[in-house]
């Protein structure tokens, strides 16, 4: 759909702004993008809140945005994207270092000069007509240890807007590189100039962007280009592209870990304080576990992060871990009262929705917010909705973006420069057989075992099949800036130097099924059965059974109490089958095949060990 109001008839000076940097590297990389992408003004952003209310009015005036009824979600707004711009496009996402195989036989590699040339050619002029923003931002608290900063430029206010809600943006950042503090640089530009090279103008669009997308990474020179995209992940450059790739490549290089994973503080019933850090890939539950509700007394849990955390050895030895964001990005479907009551609480207002549905009423719904659909609603589509139109009313990969802050359950220490001291580290994935509901590691070793073993149905947040099974190691096969073995590697030896500080590791699923093809495990609140006993392991209150593939829950070891579930089920949750376990062994050394000899001998012997067991 075309609109009549051009969204940059007022853009330039809607607020003002300073005018450049004197940070010559940082003025010169402004002025250079400027040059090639020719937009009609450049903002300086400051992060305030009037930048934010002066923006979002720009895009509701021209349409790119739609404003909630305030009188149910005040200072909120739906966006709906183009539909062929609703998730990450891996098979658009490089990894340029200079070498081919640094990048591994998981990431699209391009040669670093002939990417630069191309990039060069797609972003010439492809700001003409809109208003290119300076966003600078802080992953992590501002000046933290840890912390890190960066800078995006993007043509996109949706973006801008996202930003500042996700990271620590604005003036002070810029203080700070002013000061000398290094940056990362990252350009983004959804593709969709609004006048051509003759200087022919067409109308502004609901959702700018392009057919031809760019994800690109240069590890080596620690930079981003993102084109044709206007999505999450595609576009918000502090999110994987830097907090992930680009920051994995600097914890290899400099001994820190950069993960896909949430963090949570857990307090148990006598006071005790326990920090868990989570890797499940995209949309396999890391938001909903860090905003759990325990369902078992006296048991408290407080969110610290729910998508990325870094991780680095502390002075006392341990591994302490920060949230480098300011905001969640969630997956709306499946958010409700009944599943994840703190996220729906947490969006009361101040909230971007990307492609829900509109209730009549002005405020937005999607599957699994109520039980009961509303009788009609405008789908994220824009299109009339009812119950029986055949479709879902949102889109699956559908999202709300809201400051971390407001969560009710956010902890007081969550922005702690220095981070959380971090007990346990869990890996999980969406698996209808095979993997149990809770394993422990026998060692650091078997730990990044299972870790690197991680395979997963494929879920909405990418391209691709819904439900084929996928190797994800870590949950980091799209966010790894470096060949996986390699990774591997590092992550063996970061145990090594954390020698007996090292977190225990433990491997959960959440999402087995049983012969009637629904979910075993009713999960969500229940889940804090699970972390109840992770815990009373680490304090050694708990027995274990040691099996092929780890250290199970000994009988009556997991507090089943209250919970309707047969014995039959229970089973079922544990059962470890010889064969089909054998046939996944096959499957990793194939997997493992693909790495050739960058696969750490230590995981070969792993794999040894849970073969030559399973065979006993
Ligand atoms: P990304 O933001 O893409 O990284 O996703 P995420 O890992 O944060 O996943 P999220 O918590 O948003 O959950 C994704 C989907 O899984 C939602 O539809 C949830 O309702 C569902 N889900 C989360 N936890 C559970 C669980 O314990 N059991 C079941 N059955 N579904 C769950
Ligand atoms: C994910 O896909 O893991 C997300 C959403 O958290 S995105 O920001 O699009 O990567
Ligand atoms: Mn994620």
């Amino acid at each position: 759909m075309t609109l009549t109001n051009s969204s940059r008839q007022n853009t330039g000076d809607a607020y003002p702004t300073r005018t450049g940097s004197t940070d010559p590297n940082l003025q010169a990389w402004v002025d250079e993008i400027a040059r090639l992408t020719e937009p009609d003004a450049i903002v300086w952003c400051d992060g305030s809140k009037r930048e934010a209310n002066e923006l979002s009015k720009l895009l509701v005036a021209s349409g790119q945005l739609i404003r909630l009824n305030p009188e149910w979600r005040p200072n909120s707004f739906l966006a709906r994207t183009n539909p062929k711009d609703v998730a990450r496009v891996e098979n658009r996402t490089f990894i340029c270092s200079n070498d081919e195989a640094d990048a591994g036989p998981t990431n699209n590699w391009a040669e670093p000069s002939a990417m630069r040339a191309e990039l060069r050619g797609v972003f010439a002029g492809s700001m003409r007509g809109r208003t290119m923003y300076i966003v600078p931002f802080s992953m992590g608290p501002l000046g933290g240890p840890i912390s890190q900063l960066g800078v995006e430029i993007t043509d996109s206010p949706y973006v801008v807007l996202n930003m500042g809600i996700m990271t620590r943006m604005g003036e002070t950042v810029l203080t700070m590189i002013e000061a000398g503090e290094p940056w990362v640089h990252t350009v983004h530009s959804v593709g969709y100039p609004l006048v051509d090279q003759s200087g022919i103008t067409r109308p502004e669009v609901e959702w700018p962007c392009n057919d031809d997308k760019y994800i690109v990474q240069f590890p080596d020179t620690r930079e981003v280009w993102s084109y044709g995209s206007g999505y999450g992940g595609n576009a918000l450059l502090s999110k994987k592209s830097f907090a992930l790739r680009i920051a994995s490549v600097m914890g290899r290089d400099e001994g820190w870990l950069a993960e896909h994973m949430l963090l949570i503080k857990l307090i148990s019933p006598d006071g005790g304080v326990f920090h868990v850090a989570a890797a499940f890939p995209s949309a396999c539950g890391k938001t909903n576990l860090s905003m759990l509700r325990p369902t078992i007394p006296g048991w408290r849990v407080e969110t610290i992060g729910d998508d990325i955390a870094w991780l680095r050895q502390g002075e006392d030895g341990r591994l302490w871990a920060i949230n480098p964001e300011a905001g969640f990005f969630g997956v709306a479907p499946g958010t409700g009262e009944t599943t994840n009551p703190t996220a729906v609480s947490t969006m009361w207002g101040n909230t971007i929705f990307t492609n829900v549905a509109l209730r009549d009423d002005g405020d937005v719904w999607w599957e699994g917010l109520t039980e009961k659909a509303p009788d009609h609603l405008i789908d994220w589509q824009g299109k009339d909705w009812t119950p029986d139109s055949g479709r879902t009313a949102a889109h699956p990969n559908s999202r709300f973006t809201v400051a971390a802050a407001q969560c009710p359950s956010i902890a007081d220490d969550w922005e702690a420069a220095g981070g959380v001291p971090i007990d346990a580290i869990v890996f999980g994935g969406r698996r209808a057989t095979n993997v149990p509901l809770v394993a422990q590691a026998r060692s650091w070793k078997h730990g990044v075992f299972m870790g690197a073993t991680i395979s997963s149905e494929k879920t909405a947040a990418a391209d691709g099949i819904v439900g084929e099974l996928r190797r994800d190691p870590f949950a980091m096969l799209p966010f790894c800036g470096y060949n996986m073995a390699d990774y591997w590697g590092h992550w063996l030896k970061v145990g090594k130097e954390l020698g007996t500080n090292a977190p225990a590791i433990f491997q959960v699923n959440w999402f087995r099924k049983g012969p009637d093809g629904g979910f075993i495990w009713p999960g969500f609140g229940e889940n804090s059965r699970v972390l109840e006993w992770m815990i009373r392991r680490i304090q050694g209150t708990a027995d274990a059974i040691d099996t092929p593939i780890g250290l199970l829950p000994a009988e009556d070891g997991l507090n089943l109490d209250g919970l309707d579930l047969s014995k039959e089920a229970v089973d079922q949750l544990f059962a470890i089958d010889q064969t089909s376990w054998l046939a996944e062994c096959d499957l990793t050394e194939e997997y493992f095949d693909k790495f050739g000899d960058r696969v750490p001998p230590a995981l070969r012997a792993e794999l040894a060990s849970v073969r030559y067991h399973l065979k006993d």
